[in-house]
């Protein structure tokens, strides 16, 4: 399809502005190009950014074209949000929906020659503001502006618990005209069927009127088969596609191209992987598993919740996404939650899940809040999800598509939603969208929310049944010592906050910001005065940090410390729980979160924690002593526990393995002072335990468990425990010395060196 685009420069004013920017971009992008404002990131700077939003901003170009149709189609990928479009200063349209691609016939407006298209974006806030004036619906996270789920704008970018409240306004995807007299392709539809190891597929291509359609798929060895459109085609020696750790990721080109009159008019390009993927819902003896199965087999979701990459649009970009993808393989990911308070994500953000095998838990765009129900705003997020899903449901890479993020359980637990909100939510999501799944996507598998368990407020947080969001540990303030008691089938969420590394603290600060409670450092935190939480936290569990560097890597290490104490416990619970995604991945801003990335793309300690406690195979220990009975060292006298350690050894591939656990109880030093060892047979898609060993006439002040698995020589996994809190644990100066040797560090340590950060 060729198209003229309308992308480039364009003017850019206000009442306060008249500058130049380019489009696709926004307001921010241009004055930040331009000079014209500071860095939203920087200190306290996201109110000033804030208050350039109040105000509307029209963009504007001129351009040359010449009619060649009777009809010209403007089509708007992605405009961002409010806006009134004008074309020679007639109006083309209203839009209210970034999520959506718009098309609108334009002929009769356009000139031959100089033509001049207008975008008015209204303020986000005024009309929030006025919205919630006539109306306050209930909302549930913090720091957000109130009235963000008025509008089909990622909730996000009005504040969340994690983000600035920075409104941008812009074109976020590329406008152009296209020959509304020819033919196009509206609609590739490919299914697939698996049985007894073949694969048919079927191709349905739908286009805007009656056209030649050719189809080809080419295979991952470039062999091209012709198919018929609407016609089953059988796939000779399939290539299976795989998540990360299980196999292969191969995939197939479809392309589709529309021919009218003996020219190619329009082409359309998808790759597809062949699978099948589906969420098993088995009953069993704890309730109902929770499950990705692909390809038949049952596998454990290792992984964490995607936000938004940034809040300038512009400077998204394939490459951008592909290092967090990286970054996500090197933490041995299989799988990531796309949460629902963002976007819907770009094609290459699917396409790079398809190519490195990760399984996509797809929120829709809706979060924490109750929305409203009209018919207008209905037939709104209709056209919305049935935009995306056609965009988005061919990739291998879908695992599950949830309706929203966690509005069931807000609407129910949160006794103040009024009920017409409850009726609108049940109406939404599990009348309307249900029925938009079995219209565009019925192969993919469909929870209304994330969390829930029947549906209809029914115990949406039934952890034995649907997946789960579990808040106590940080929300709630437990002691992550309580993961271990619970037993999630599948867990969407948890998490733990810290601050991100010193290096991004000091991009966004002045020395005299480098507190954590002072104003900018505060500001840098949406979770309330959850500063103080992560210090309250870091008190249960280590010695009093005397330097900000200290606080912010100790915040860290704790965050670590309590995801592997979860994600460990859930693995070793492996059958009965089949998914650890942990919240978050990463972050759009420098901000102190629950990130296992931060905002300027640094690993925090808990990525690299990740990478262990998601290997493959893996040996962990659930340890019982002071450490998980009580608290505070007051109780002293009121406990008698135990001092024992249980040694499990997980394996998440497909091949059984065998091998050596060894474990040696140690002292601050290292000297051994007892040591074991014993084989283990552990199944593929399974874990094998050893006795429980008793430890309780040691000095958990100064003894440790180190352990480790060994297959034909080599160690494939290894980990230690300490049965009290590191705080009164007696570490002893392990006089670290580092050596860098070619490309390699070399790190020697005299005594136990429990964590070692490396950096430049
Ligand atoms: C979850 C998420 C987010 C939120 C996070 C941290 O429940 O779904 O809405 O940012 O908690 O509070």
């Amino acid at each position: 399809m060729e198209k003229f685009y309308l992308n480039g420069k364009w003017k850019i004013q206000s009442n306060s502005y008249d500058t130049e920017g380019d489009v696709p971009g926004s307001v921010y992008s241009a004055l930040l190009k331009n000079g014209l404002m500071e860095d939203p990131f920087y200190r306290d700077n996201e109110a000033k950014a804030l208050a350039v939003m109040d105000e509307d901003f029209t963009f504007s170009r001129s351009f040359n074209y010449q009619k060649k149709s009777e009809s010209v189609l403007l089509v708007l990928e992605g405009v961002d949000t409010l806006c009134d479009i004008y074309l020679n200063d007639k109006h083309v349209a209203y839009t209210d929906n970034m999520h959506r691609t718009y098309f609108f016939e334009v002929a009769h407006l356009l000139n031959d020659g100089e033509n001049h298209i207008k975008a008015i974006f209204h303020s986000y806030d005024a009309y929030i503001k006025a919205k919630s004036k006539e109306r306050r619906l209930t909302d549930g996270s913090y720091a957000t502006m109130v009235g963000f789920q008025y509008v089909r704008k990622a909730f996000y970018m009005g504040g969340w618990d994690w983000g600035p409240m920075l409104p941008d306004a812009g074109f976020w995807k590329d406008l152009y005209l296209i020959n509304g007299d020819l033919p196009r392709i509206t609609d590739v539809r490919i299914l697939q069927k698996h049985c007894d190891g073949k694969v048919f597929l079927t191709v349905n291509a739908t286009t805007s009127r009656p056209a030649e359609v050719k189809i080809m798929v080419e295979t991952p060895s470039g062999e091209e088969i012709e198919v018929k459109s609407g016609e089953q085609t059988q796939i000779k020696n399939p290539k299976l596609w795989w998540p990360n750790g299980y196999g292969e990721h191969p995939l197939y080109k479809v392309v589709t191209t529309c021919v009218f009159n003996g020219k190619t008019v329009d082409q359309n390009e998808k790759k597809i992987g062949l699978r099948t993927l589906v969420i098993s819902r088995e009953k069993d003896e704890w309730g109902e598993e929770f499950c990705y199965k692909i390809n038949g087999v049952k596998i454990f979701a290792f992984g964490a919740d995607y936000i938004p990459e940034d809040n300038i649009l512009s400077r998204l970009s394939r490459e951008r996404t592909q290092k967090l993808i990286n970054d996500c393989l090197f933490a041995n990911f299989n799988s990531i939650r796309v949460w629902g308070g963002g976007f819907y994500p770009h094609d290459y953000f699917f396409d790079l899940c398809d190519e490195n095998g990760i399984i996509v838990f797809l929120d829709l765009m809706f979060a924490c809040a109750a929305l409203p129900w009209t018919t207008e705003f209905i037939d709104n997020i209709t056209a919305e999800i049935e935009d995306n899903l056609r965009r988005v449901r061919h990739h291998a890479c879908i695992g599950v598509i949830s309706g929203n993020n966690e509005i069931e359980e807000q609407a129910s637990v949160q006794g103040w939603w009024k009920e017409d909100e409850k009726q609108g939510y049940l109406k939404i999501f599990e009348d309307i969208i249900p029925k938009i799944i079995e219209r565009e996507c019925p192969e993919i598998s469909f929870v209304p929310s994330s969390p829930s368990s029947h549906g209809g407020f029914v115990e949406p947080t039934n952890e034995n049944v649907g997946d789960s969001h579990y808040w106590q540990v940080w929300h709630g303030f437990l002691p992550f010592s309580e993961y271990r008691k619970h037993y999630f089938r599948f867990l969407s969420e948890f998490g733990f906050q810290s601050f991100p590394n010193m290096k991004t603290i000091e991009e966004f600060t002045l020395p005299e910001d480098r507190n954590p409670f002072s104003r900018v450092m505060e500001l840098h935190q949406k979770n309330g005065s959850a500063n103080g939480r992560i210090l309250s936290y870091l008190a249960q569990t280590y010695l009093y940090p005397s330097k900000v560097e200290d606080v912010v890597y100790a915040s860290q290490l704790l965050q670590a410390e309590a995801i592997k104490y979860g994600a460990e416990h859930f693995r070793r619970n492996r059958g009965r729980c089949m998914g650890a995604l942990y919240w978050q991945l990463n972050d759009c801003w420098p901000v102190a979160s629950w990130s296992s990335i931060d905002g300027y793309g640094r690993y925090k300690a808990l990525h690299y924690e990740a990478k262990r406690f998601f290997e493959p195979i893996h040996i962990s220990c659930e340890e019982k002593g002071e450490y998980t009975t009580r608290q505070a060292i007051v109780d002293e006298r009121y406990y008698d526990y135990k001092t024992t350690a249980k040694i499990f050894v997980n394996n998440d591939t497909l091949n059984d393995v065998s091998g050596t656990v060894k474990w040696q109880l140690c002292n601050v030093s290292g000297t051994v002072i007892q040591k074991g060892s014993q084989e283990l047979f552990v199944k593929a898609l399974s874990y094998s335990s050893l006795d429980e060993l008793d430890f309780n006439k040691t000095d958990v002040k100064s003894n440790y468990l180190a352990f480790s698995f060994v297959v034909d020589g080599k160690t494939v996994s290894s980990g230690l425990v300490l049965f009290t809190k590191p705080k009164h644990f007696d570490f002893v100066d392990p006089k670290v010395e580092v050596e860098v040797i070619g490309g390699h560090i070399k790190v020697k340590a005299n005594a136990l060196a429990k964590y070692v950060f490396i950096s430049n």
